[in-house]
């Protein structure tokens, strides 16, 4: 067998023992380079391809079909050159316009606000590669087709707008000027996930960080360390290396709490990991992050982690074993003050720190996986997290390819964030219709991320109905499959008038805790009128009023999220002057203005905080 042949089979073999031991992560099978997620980038040698990019807006995608709408073999991945004067080629990545990576393409000029479809991106880079290494190219998400190509070669495709993904390219970079070209398109599909209609803003193109990851030959892929299910000294995961030489020792080291052990990976090169350590546990109240060192003969990658258990006991939320109330706020994933995808780690801050402002604990990551800033800083500020995939509405639940795609895109979720302390929840859904293909398509996602992560609670955002005119019911079937019951609301605002709110009783058929994951109302910031006229602060503040003094009577309520921190903007929401394209309902202008509704929460959050159930 020739080298690469038998590293191919090599890592053939290895995904195969991966997938029996149910821990691979799936990816779209095509191309030999395709790699599982590799954890956690920030520990690892990386070199920046942010910046900007050359880009080629093909609306009819010319650049890929030819005028029979076959592929086209000579498409504008070749990035090809006029050789002569008289050569025709009707494309120049090199005179074409510019757009900044990480970064939506709608934001950054006037005429792609509104763009739904192909836009190719272009990046040179030269790289010396060291002997020994091997090179891989990282995407923390593009939105919602790519399809990658190095020199003139294709390396993969992904499917899913919201989670990284990274192909090895070892073989097919150069010194010097490599074309990286990514042909990314964010037309929405009936059968994609998420379908055809949303309350967020399309936001095309490569959103998140571009990175080249080196590595060492093998190298520690990825890695599981957590506290194990139900204990709070016992330390239990798993790692898996990659590369020729499997069957070596992997030493784990966390110096302050003088933890040094080591474990010999298995032919596939993979380890289970166990050990007793005694650990200041990480919570809101004290978001302790450990130091881990994670060794190899040839490679060592660093991470911060923290250790907490979170679990539910009858109707509790239990942090560490002490119950606890999530006192959060939704979060969209859209940039304050500049507006757009947000990507940064200043974007994170801003978000967060105001939800810290406002007494949160906990926040809801709506509808899709966000930056991963997000959950590194929401680690570092104790801010508990429930994150969630964009399975909105209704999609197409008897599509097998459908379900292949949500429980891909759920994968690669908990791939990036299984070591975060602060992520509590993995959620599955939000507002799914009740029947019977959608709970099958549901229950096959809730198995696979218990497969894939005991650890953290399950559930979905569902909805609720009337039983007589002052009796709302919680009775979904699929709350019996989860964990934790969350549930979306709009008392006052598309359901009757924010009084209403006074006279319901609120029903569960589960014993088991509830989070009201959404509830509010919409008002432009500086909007003014009385409590009863729709879209002032006034109404808004109205609402929350009466919602508080309803969720206060809720004796299983466990937590509460109201619908949103920040404006954000939705093709939804046309009303001129109002609106103008924005869902309003936050609690805070798009420009950072907190509006009346905001202090109400605030109020509400610093009584629970101070109550015994924390
Ligand atoms: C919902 C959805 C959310 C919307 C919100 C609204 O129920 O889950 O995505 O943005 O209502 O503002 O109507």
């Amino acid at each position: 067998m020739s080298n690469s042949l038998s590293r191919l089979f090599v890592r053939g073999l290895t995904a195969f023992a991966v997938l029996c031991s149910g821990l691979l992560v799936a990816v779209t099978p095509i191309g030999a380079q395709q790699a599982t997620l590799i954890a956690n980038i920030q520990g690892r040698q990386t070199t920046s391809l942010d910046g900007n990019w050359k880009a080629i807006i093909d609306p009819y995608e010319s650049g890929y079909y030819d005028y029979r709408y076959e592929p086209s073999a000579n498409g504008y991945f070749k990035d090809a050159k006029p050789k002569s004067k008289s050569d025709l080629i009707e494309y120049d990545f090199d005179t074409s316009e510019s757009l900044k990576v990480p970064g939506d393409w709608n934001t950054q000029t006037e005429r792609l606000l509104l763009y739904e479809g192909t836009i190719w991106y272009k990046k040179s880079f030269d790289y010396a590669r060291r002997e020994n290494t091997r090179l891989f190219v990282y995407f923390g998400a593009a939105n919602y087709l790519a399809d990658v190509y190095l020199n003139g070669e294709k390396i993969g495709r992904h499917e899913g707008g919201f989670t990284p993904f990274n192909f090895e390219i070892t073989n097919l970079v150069r010194d010097k000027s490599n074309s990286l070209i990514v042909k990314v398109d964010n037309r929405r599909r009936r059968d994609a996930v998420p379908t055809l209609i949303t309350d967020w803003w399309n936001y095309g193109g490569l959103t998140r960080q571009v990175k080249l990851v080196e590595t060492p030959a093998t190298f520690i892929h990825d890695y599981f360390i957590q506290l194990q299910k139900g204990s709070r000294q016992r330390v239990a995961g798993w790692i898996k290396l990659n590369g020729e030489k499997l069957n070596q020792k992997i030493t784990i080291r966390i110096p302050e709490a003088r933890i040094n052990k080591s474990f010999a990976a298995d032919t596939n090169g993979y380890a289970e990991i166990s050990f007793e350590a005694n650990l200041t546990l990480w919570s809101p109240d004290n978001p302790k992050l450990y130091d881990v060192m994670i060794e190899t003969e040839a490679d060592r990658v660093q991470d911060e982690i923290g250790f907490r258990t979170v679990e539910t006991k009858g109707g509790d939320i239990l942090l560490n074993g002490e119950p606890i109330f999530l006192r959060g706020v939704c979060i969209h994933e859209e940039a304050p003050f500049r507006g757009g995808r947000a990507y940064s780690r200043e974007d994170a801050l801003t978000l967060l720190s105001w939800a810290k402002e406002l007494g949160a604990n906990f926040v809801r990551l709506a509808h899709y996986p966000h930056n991963e800033f997000m959950l590194r800083e929401a680690d570092r500020m104790g801010i508990m997290v429930w994150s969630e995939i964009p399975v909105y509405w209704t999609i197409q639940w008897e599509n097998p390819t459908t379900l292949e795609n949500a429980q891909n895109q759920l994968s690669e979720m908990i791939a990036r964030d299984k070591n975060r302390a602060a992520v509590i929840i993995w959620s599955m859904a939000n507002e799914t219709p009740v029947g019977e293909a959608r709970l099958a398509f549901l229950k096959k996602l809730i198995e696979r991320a218990r497969s894939l992560d005991s650890t953290r609670m399950i559930s979905a955002a569902m909805e609720r109905h009337y039983v007589d005119d002052k009796t709302q019911m919680i009775d979904d079937p699929l709350g019996e499959y989860v964990d934790v019951f969350g549930c979306n609301e709009y008392v006052g605002w598309y359901d009757g008038l924010p009084e209403k709110a006074d006279g319901l009783t609120w029903k569960m058929k589960y014993q088991k805790p509830l989070i009201m994951t959404e509830f509010g109302g919409e008002a432009p910031y500086g909007n003014h009128g009385d409590a009863l006229t729709r879209w002032t602060e006034e109404y808004q503040e109205n609402v929350y009023q009466h919602q508080v003094n309803m969720l206060k009577r809720i004796p299983f309520l466990r937590g509460t999220c109201p619908w949103i921190l920040m404006d954000f903007r939705s093709p939804r929401r046309p009303l001129p002057g109002i609106q103008d394209f924005y869902n309003r309902k936050g609690l805070i202008s798009d420009q950072g203005q907190k509006k009346k509704a905001f202090y109400v929460m605030q109020k509400y959050y610093r009584e629970v905080a101070e109550t015994s159930v924390k």
